[in-house]
């Protein structure tokens, strides 16, 4: 579809050269400023003050817009940062990741993805089968961006999430980026969790399970994290892959259903 007057914005902060946050948006013109204001001001509340804030803001004209649904979500109740990971493998695993790659990614997460330990501003990309890291620029990674939810389905996911007790704007957010990703060619699933010291969340998503919302992927105080798109490498055209996810707009117009879930009867078994 084509949806006049709208504009991407993005925002991303670094400190001495490292990634700080960002943020991705798709709004009309008439929020614009509003949108702004609202990334800096989320900028400058980390803890360590940003000594660089770019703002980009890019109308998007007749670009078409993909409108599809957010996946449906389980918000796992179990606290215990070793079930997590266990649950989470094999969610990863029954999405057809192998467990070398599931490895791979786990001990890259855990590092600090970055060359030199700190977070990376984009994800990786991994084949599946091997665990290869395949995303053309390996510091930097690749950044998803031109994707949100429309009035309706925001306001439809904000009532479901609060309903859970989800009310951290990061997981709206990163629901509507899984939804995104996992609608990608060739991507079988994907692996999150944050890189901020204290929050502890992530999340296993794929197009069959879902998203599949962990509290607890590591301890409170570790700063590393980080995304991983896994993908089937055998037929893959990363040209097209990489155009989907950071320039083809993606507007979720309606929400998947959103359930607390019990690791042991959850979508991840
Ligand atoms: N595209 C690709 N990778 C990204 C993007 C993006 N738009 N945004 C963030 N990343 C990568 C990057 O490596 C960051 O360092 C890392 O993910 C973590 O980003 O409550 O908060 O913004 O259900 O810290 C997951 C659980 C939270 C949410 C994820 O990510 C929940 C989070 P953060
Ligand atoms: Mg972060």
């Amino acid at each position: 579809m084509i949806v006049p007057d709208l504009y991407s914005i993005r925002m991303r902060a670094s400190a001495s050269r490292s990634h700080l946050s960002g943020a991705e948006r798709l709004v009309p013109g008439d929020r614009i400023d509003l949108t702004v204001s609202e990334l800096v001001r989320r900028a400058r509340s980390k803890q360590v003050a940003p000594d660089q804030i770019v703002v980009t803001i890019d109308a998007l004209g007749a670009i078409p817009v993909h409108a599809i649904p957010s996946l449906d979500l389980f918000s796992l109740t179990e606290r215990d940062a070793a079930a997590c990971r266990h649950a989470a493998v094999r969610a990863l695993a029954a999405s057809g990741v192998s467990l070398t790659a599931v490895e791979t990614a786990f001990r890259i997460l855990d590092q600090g993805a970055a060359p030199g330990g700190g977070s990376m501003r984009g994800a990786m990309i991994m084949d599946a089968a091997s665990g290869e890291r395949l995303e053309p620029d390996r510091s930097r990674g690749l950044r998803v961006t031109r994707f949100d939810w429309n009035d309706e389905a925001s306001a439809q996911i904000d009532r479901e999430l609060s309903r859970l007790g989800l009310t951290h704007f990061r997981t709206k957010e990163a629901l509507a980026l899984a939804s995104k990703v996992c609608g990608a060619p060739g991507v079988v699933a994907e692996l999150c969790w944050s890189d901020d010291a204290d929050y502890t969340a992530g999340y296993v998503a794929s197009r069959t399970q879902g998203y599949i919302r962990f509290p607890v992927m590591k301890q409170m105080g570790v700063a590393s994290g980080g995304r991983v798109f896994f993908v089937i490498h055998a037929g893959l055209d990363m040209n097209t892959l990489v155009s989907y996810l950071q320039d083809e707009p993606v507007l979720i117009t309606s929400i998947g259903k959103c359930q607390a879930a019990d690791v042991l009867s959850s979508g991840a078994e």
